[in-house]
């Protein structure tokens, strides 16, 4: 069996998935996802001019060979341009595997160890009333978890001021679009007294069952972010997220000295040698790395076997830049993992997200039930793609009031 060609795919609707549709010479194909948010081109390319060139002629069923290949091949190694594009491929070698045992990948893991997956919204607010309400709209929909997340008095231009209709209801994110990223002022101090409070409040106002989660997005110092966790937790939190920068690992000692709040980390790793430490000294609760950014299903299914040997639990990142089939392939691992803990979900349920990748996985009272179809069990509409092009995004930056960069 022989790889005979393989296509990539840049846009979609309001975000640049990176569509990696790979051929064989047996008429099955597979996909993968590349889309690296904001920087969508380069794994683009990276696939383009050099990966698809060496993938013809392989043989597709080959997969831990393949990933090794590049990994090695490329001789400087990890980084999330490089890690994005062998995962697109690996992601989509499994879907062939799949496809080729007519199996869902689920079933090529090991089966199900749960039904539904539970997944958490994102309930987001201008102020603490706006979120209380945004809230209120995921629990009617039986959202089990949600992260909250609300503009700082005092802070009128920190994040999540622009509404956005998605699915059945409103969120608000960050504003991408232009190549010259916004620019945001964030406070640590304000941040740090108000927070803790909104917190509370929410938590009194839904009760003890709601799991809360709150991601800090790396804006504290290793000291404020021990203070902070100390600060929140009568809220009982289901994870504090990214309270400090990741690439300083000490830090989280100082915080683990000082509190018990479950601490979620790892969207921006590409490797498991950004995870392990971590894990191995038990820093962590959740492990956050995604299919994509981790260079595929192979090596994220390792990351999870050793998160599992340390009581680690799984949270990949689901954020909207994720395209459905990133999702799908986390649907499975979700499905399978042992040591599943939750999954941020925030991709499907658009029409026209549905459209260009038709599946049947299904989300229904804040929990996903992977669909049984061979594979990833997700297709990609060419013509429906081919309907969006390119638009460069940045991610904002953010300043301290003295005008000193600090962390997005
Ligand atoms: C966030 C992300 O989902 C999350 O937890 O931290 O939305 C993050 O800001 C984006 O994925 C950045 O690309
Ligand atoms: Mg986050």
């Amino acid at each position: 069996m022989k790889i005979t060609d393989a296509k990539v795919f840049v846009g979609g609707p309001g975000k640049n998935y990176v569509t990696l549709k790979i051929m064989t010479d047996q008429g099955v194909y597979g996909l993968g996802d590349a889309t690296l948010n904001n920087r969508e081109t380069l794994p683009a390319a990276y696939l383009q001019d050099y990966l698809i060139p060496n993938l013809i002629g392989m043989d597709p069923r080959n997969s831990e060979d393949i990933w090794q290949f590049f990994y090695r091949g490329a001789y400087f190694r990890r980084g999330p341009i490089a890690m994005a594009a062998f995962g697109a491929i690996d992601m989509a070698l499994w879907d062939i595997k799949g496809k080729l045992a007519n199996m869902p990948l689920f079933q090529l893991f090991g089966g199900k160890s749960r039904e539904g997956a539970m997944v958490y919204a994102h309930a987001t607010g201008a102020d603490r009333e706006d979120l209380m309400d945004s809230i209120a709209h995921y629990v009617s929909l039986g959202y089990k978890a949600v992260r909250v997340q609300c503009g700082i008095p005092g802070m009128p231009t920190a994040s999540y001021a622009v509404p956005e209709t998605k699915g059945q209801g409103k969120h608000y994110i960050s504003d991408f679009s232009g190549i010259r990223p916004k620019v945001e002022v964030w406070d640590r101090a304000r941040y740090m007294r108000y927070m803790p409070g909104a917190l509370m409040e929410i938590r009194d106002r839904f009760g003890p069952d709601l799991h809360i989660l709150h991601d800090v997005h790396h804006r504290l110092t290793p000291r404020e972010a021990a203070q902070f966790a100390k600060a929140v937790e009568p809220a009982n939190l289901f994870w504090l997220e990214d309270p400090t920068p990741a690439e300083d690992q000490n830090a989280l000692k100082l915080l683990r000295q000082h509190s018990t709040v479950p601490i979620a980390i790892g969207e921006v790793f590409n490797s498991v040698y950004d995870c392990n430490r971590l894990i191995e000294q038990e820093l962590i609760d959740y492990i956050r790395i995604a299919v994509t950014y981790g260079g595929g299903i192979t090596p994220v299914k390792r990351i999870v076997d050793l998160a599992g040997l340390h009581n680690v639990r799984t949270g990949f990142h689901g954020a909207p830049s994720h395209s459905p089939i990133c999702m799908a392939a986390q649907a499975h691992l979700n499905a399978w993992a042992p040591n599943f803990g939750i999954q941020e979900y925030l991709v499907l349920g658009t029409p026209a997200c549905d459209a260009m990748f038709p599946a049947n996985h299904k989300m229904e009272n804040g929990m996903v039930y992977v669909s049984d179809a061979p594979g990833l069990g997700v297709d990609f509409d060419e013509t429906e793609a081919a309907r969006y092009s390119y638009a460069p995004g940045s991610h904002p930056i953010v300043r301290l009031e003295d005008g000193t960069m600090w962390n997005y």
